[in-house]
């Protein structure tokens, strides 16, 4: 009745599929210590909205940390070391926010994640993610743990093709996604985020994703 998987998890563990993994909460014990880390990293490397190979600019902000970042513009999306404001590098993944993703990777048995990129969202309300596919990452072998923090969005996460049609996931202050394996490249989302002001964080959802890039 119980798979291998269910020992390994911490309480409050939701399986959306094979090895698709809501943890709730996980992240309110680092909560301190993330956000002096988060506010060192866009003191550095600023929100700002960038342009996809289509032409559209995008309704989310982002930022990173970590030796690689993602970056969209007209030629198209891609990891690079140096953020293209400034042509520095990015600032380096702070500890907590390390910590906390492979401790979330390790309880969802994905044992040795060694994540080089954290990419940093910010959503205010009617920003929204359309669906799409994480595939700019050289192993699909590693997992993508995303963290939630501030006001809750509904989630989106579908198949492996854009017309299966996706299950809405409510993502909460706190929250921690890990996915990999065989649902690695399924397409996701987030839909447009609804007003209202989170206690901490203000009126703002501000979600990070760490991964193994290169
Ligand atoms: C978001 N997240 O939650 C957008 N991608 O704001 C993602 O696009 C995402 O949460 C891959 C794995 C987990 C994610
Ligand atoms: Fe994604």
């Amino acid at each position: 009745m119980f798979g291998e998987a269910d020992a390994l998890q911490p309480p409050r563990t939701e399986q959306l599929a094979t090895q698709t993994f809501v943890l709730r909460g996980f992240a309110l014990p680092w909560i301190d210590a993330l956000l002096p880390e988060l506010r060192a990293v866009l003191a550095q490397a600023p929100f700002r909205r960038m342009v996809t190979p289509g032409g559209f600019t995008m309704s989310v902000a982002l930022s990173n940390c970590g030796a690689l970042g993602w970056t969209t513009d007209q030629s198209g999306y891609r990891y690079s070391g140096r953020d293209p404001r400034t042509g520095q590098p990015w600032p380096a993944l702070p500890q907590a926010m390390r910590e906390l993703a492979v401790a979330a990777a390790a309880a969802c048995g994905f044992a040795d994640f060694d994540p080089d990129a954290c990419l940093v969202n910010r959503y205010v309300p009617g920003a929204k993610m359309s669906l799409h596919q994480d595939k700019n990452e050289r192993d699909y072998s590693q997992p993508v743990v995303s963290v939630s923090l501030g006001l809750s969005a509904l989630f989106q996460l579908g198949g492996m093709q854009r017309s299966d049609r996706p299950v809405r996931v409510p993502l909460l202050h706190g929250d921690v996604m890990v996915w990999g394996g065989v649902d690695r490249l399924r397409f996701h989302g987030v839909l447009p985020l609804k007003e209202g002001s989170h206690p901490l964080m203000g009126p703002q959802r501000i979600n990070f994703t760490l991964r193994k890039a290169g």
